[in-house]
């Protein structure tokens, strides 16, 4: 409405945002986290944005902070003078000097560039929040790495290295046949459910379409995106409103509230439609699929793909303002093993061409319908499956962002019978001319349900942990409880069962997880199977410890996987041995904001909180949270665990921002009771404290003696030291060509001399840098030695 304001006034002024966060749920009224509304409105190109009214400034706090770490603009903060209490005079509390005294906080953390105050605020707050003001300098704008930054209610980022992201499919009338049936008979509830059925299998985006002849499209579109809004367990997740019809497209985008993805745009029509979508989508604030596809059609070959994506980049990025990171290429995937010859090279086109765009394109994102590469095989589950596991490994490893994919059709690459990978290979990297033939005679053996069978009796018959590993990989829990149950009979005590082969099994899952040969939606099935295992366990660990008799209460826990983290596998196994200790566990699930960890810590009167967190931005959550507990007071010991988490991660930068507590690293569940039991022994505790202190002090110096931080200059100092140069008097060089130069068959030995072998010496904890550290007097032999190996 705003853009539309100023193209027809032909004015430009600018944009000011305030939200609401209405309650402790840290959520706008429509469910949105902050950061997800920053994401939904970042393409207003605001002024500023900010928070006003609800809360008082105290409860504002942690939502202006994620904002200020987010915006790429100006933040403000309007706070109330407090919570509102019907029986002051005022209606609110807070005296100016206390709503300043917050506001100033929030402005000396470096939050602010604009304040003021909403309910319950009179002239005397303002003023008194101005002269709390006067000498803080304003928050500085943070430099923001381009991602694609999508959002449902919460937000969804993808940048470089991001996983493979998974498009829901199956809410497409043209691509399920049961979707289609529920919509055309008005079973929208039944519908939904479909789309509630892929998110919770794992769908990061869900795809939605409605072009069917029968239907009033843009009806449908309307009525199935607004149930969706009504849905918070759906609707977290960012939509791609999916039609080849403009106005299908648009009321699916009039209806969204977070940033989606249009599919598609293209250049099929010429150059002028296709600015104009590309304007419209971007007012719209969503992203775009755009299709390699021209005014002489669909791109099938590597060269015509490359030019057409290459074009609408030029065209979207320079001509129509577009965000590099906001476009998402598909350059088609199309049939292989059809029988023509033309089509071999289909799926190598389509990988080569996804390197190219990776490599040429700079931000711009790939994705592509992956059922459409083995629609040959219809009817032959088995062998599109594995079609499909192999096209979306090389095609991934050449930098295939995301994927429109049935996540029931996705195998595991390294579990494909070895002579059917090699026949599916050799098609989709065309290695024969007559891989397909030889595929097609193949196909015939491997029928689905035989396979299905053939491979049951297979796996039975390894070990209990080759079983156990099976089914977590393959995520099949029929026969989880027995197998579970067979090695709680082997074991000496059920808790083993978790740390061994449990654990064993769920590694296996890691390793192939993390070298992409597993996707998400396997992954999920895997913690299934996990959390059926430990399920089974836990009535066996309860009477374990009634037999032993050891039940009274050792001291009481505070259990959460942090703020933006799903994982709580780990954290529920560390519950469940520590209970088994004799300790009162609080575990409070996932995606816990640190206010609500902090508060349920105080009401339960906790011992200690321990934070679990298996990605990277948990990290710096953790770290905010010591930060808070130190601001609020706290003095309890903080506990750190989960598989990115580390020693030095956490001596280095959680622990030093809360001095008044002791922060401990726990590399897993058996350890965490010791550390527990040795917090809170009155005996053994201030020796434990101090131990823990120093190792960590001794863990900082050798990072920052790593990193050569030595005695720092004052500021004063530095801008002293700071390099003068004297613009006036400098001529720049005049470069000696423009464009690219290529340099091929160009001699190793002469680019050899030019690595840089100093990580390879930190890889192996020889801290130093080369060449130097061949000659340092403590490690340079071993370096030496090992440089020659
Ligand atoms: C299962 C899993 C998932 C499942 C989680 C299901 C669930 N209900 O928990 C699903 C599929 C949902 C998932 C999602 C994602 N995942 Co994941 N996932 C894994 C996987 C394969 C196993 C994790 C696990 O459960 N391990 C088994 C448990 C028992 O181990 P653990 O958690 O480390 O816990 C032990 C100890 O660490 C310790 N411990 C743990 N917590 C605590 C806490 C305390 C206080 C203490 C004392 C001890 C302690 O005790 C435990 C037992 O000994 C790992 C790979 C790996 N190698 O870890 C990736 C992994 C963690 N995931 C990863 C990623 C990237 C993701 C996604 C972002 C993928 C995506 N593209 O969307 C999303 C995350 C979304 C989000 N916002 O959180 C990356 C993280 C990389 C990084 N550095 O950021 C990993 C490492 C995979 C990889 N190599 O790339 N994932």
């Amino acid at each position: 409405a705003i853009e539309q304001y100023f193209e027809r006034h032909a004015v430009r002024v600018p944009i000011m945002i305030s939200g609401t966060i209405t309650d402790a749920s840290g959520r706008t009224l429509s469910g949105q986290t902050t950061e997800a509304f920053w994401n939904s409105l970042s393409h207003a190109k605001p002024l500023s944005i900010g928070l006003n009214c609800a809360l008082g400034a105290e409860l504002m706090r942690p939502y202006v902070e994620e904002l200020s770490r987010v915006a790429t603009c100006y933040v403000s903060a309007h706070p109330n003078a407090g919570l509102p209490n019907p029986l002051s005079e005022t209606g609110y509390d807070e005296t100016p000097e206390t709503t300043a005294r917050l506001v100033r906080e929030f402005a000396t953390s470096g939050f602010l560039n604009i304040a003021g105050g909403c309910c319950g605020t009179s002239p005397a707050h303002i003023k008194a929040i101005a002269e709390a003001l006067k000498d803080v300098p304003p928050r500085r704008i943070p430099d923001i790495e381009k991602k694609l930054r999508l959002s449902g209610l919460e937000p969804f980022n993808v940048g470089d290295d991001s996983l493979f992201v998974n498009v829901g499919e199956r809410t497409n009338v043209t691509g399920s046949k049961m979707f289609a049936r529920l919509i055309l008979s008005g079973d929208y509830t039944e519908a939904v459910s479909v789309a509630r059925q892929q998110v919770e299998n794992g769908a990061q985006i869900i795809d939605i379409n409605m072009d069917e002849a029968m239907l009033d499209s843009q009806a449908a579109m309307t009525k199935f995106v607004n149930l969706l809004a009504s849905e918070p367990d759906i609707s977290r997740v960012p939509l791609m409103i999916d039609s080849s019809k403009w106005e299908v497209i648009e009321a699916g985008l009039k209806c969204v509230q977070g940033k989606a993805v249009v599919n598609s745009i293209s250049l099929k029509e010429g150059e002028e439609p296709f600015v104009k979508y590309a304007q419209l989508v971007k007012r719209y604030g969503a992203a775009a699929v755009v299709m390699a596809f021209d005014e002489t059609g669909q791109a099938d070959t590597y060269q015509r793909k490359i030019e057409i994506c290459q074009r609408s980049y030029d065209i979207l990025v320079n001509r129509v303002g577009f965000p590099a990171e906001d476009i998402i290429f598909d350059p088609n995937i199309f049939a292989i093993a059809t029988g023509i010859e033309e089509h071999n090279n289909y799926a190598v086109d389509f990988i080569e061409a996804v390197r190219w765009i990776k490599q040429h394109l700079p931000y711009a994102k790939i994705s592509g319908g992956v059922s459409n590469v083995s629609f040959s095989f219809r009817g032959n589950e088995a062998v599109r499956e594995a079609i499909h596991t192999v096209f979306l490994y090389h095609s991934i490893k050449a930098g295939l962002t995301m994927g429109i994919v049935n996540a029931g059709q996705l195998g595991v690459y390294e579990q494909i019978p070895q002579a059917l990978r090699d026949a599916v290979e050799d098609v989709v990297l065309n290695r024969s001319p007559d891989a397909g033939e030889k595929l097609v005679a193949l196909a015939e053996t491997v029928k689905t349900g035989a396979k299905a069978q053939v491979e049951d009796l297979e796996w039975r018959k390894g070990t209990v942990q080759e079983r156990l590993t099976h089914a977590l990989v393959r995520g099949i829990t029929t026969y989880i409880v027995e197998d579970t149950e067979e090695a709680r009979q082997q074991a000496k005590f059920p808790v083993e069962v978790i740390e061994g082969p449990l654990m064993t099994g769920m590694n296996v899952v890691g390793d192939l997880f993390g070298a992409g040969k597993m996707f998400l939606p396997q992954v999920v099935k895997s913690a299934r199977v996990m959390k059926q295992a430990v399920a089974h366990l836990v009535p066996y660990i309860e009477a374990e410890k009634l037999r032993t008799g050891n039940t009274s209460a050792k001291g009481k826990i505070v259990m959460a996987t942090v703020k933006g983290d799903v994982h709580d596998i780990g954290k529920n196994i560390v519950t469940v041995v520590l209970q088994c200790n004799n300790f009162e566990v609080v575990n409070m699930g996932v995606m816990v904001p640190c206010q609500q960890i902090l508060d349920t810590a105080r009401e339960h009167n906790a011992d200690i909180i321990g934070l679990s967190g298996l990605i990277t931005p948990s990290l710096e959550e953790m770290a905010h949270v010591a930060k808070e507990m130190q601001r609020q007071g706290f003095k309890i010991p903080l506990m750190i665990g989960g598989a990115t988490t580390s020693r030095v991660h956490t001596a280095v930068k959680i622990e030093p921002n809360y001095p008044d507590g002791v922060t401990v690293y726990v590399t897993d569940a058996s350890r965490a009771v010791g550390v527990c039991s040795n917090l809170l022994s009155t005996t053994l505790r201030d020796d434990y404290v101090a131990e823990i202190k120093a190792d960590y002090q001794h863990v900082r110096e050798l990072h920052a003696g790593k990193k050569g931080q030595g005695a720092r200059y004052t500021l004063a100092q530095a801008r002293e030291h700071g390099l003068k140069i004297d613009w006036a008097n400098y001529q720049p060089p005049k470069p000696t060509f423009l464009g690219v130069r290529e340099l091929r068959d160009y001699p190793l030995a002469e680019i050899s001399q030019y690595i840089d072998w100093s990580p390879f010496f930190h890889a192996w904890e020889l801290s130093g840098r080369y060449p130097k550290i061949l000659q340092d007097e403590a490690v340079g032999e071993t370096a030496r030695n090992l440089f020659a190996d």
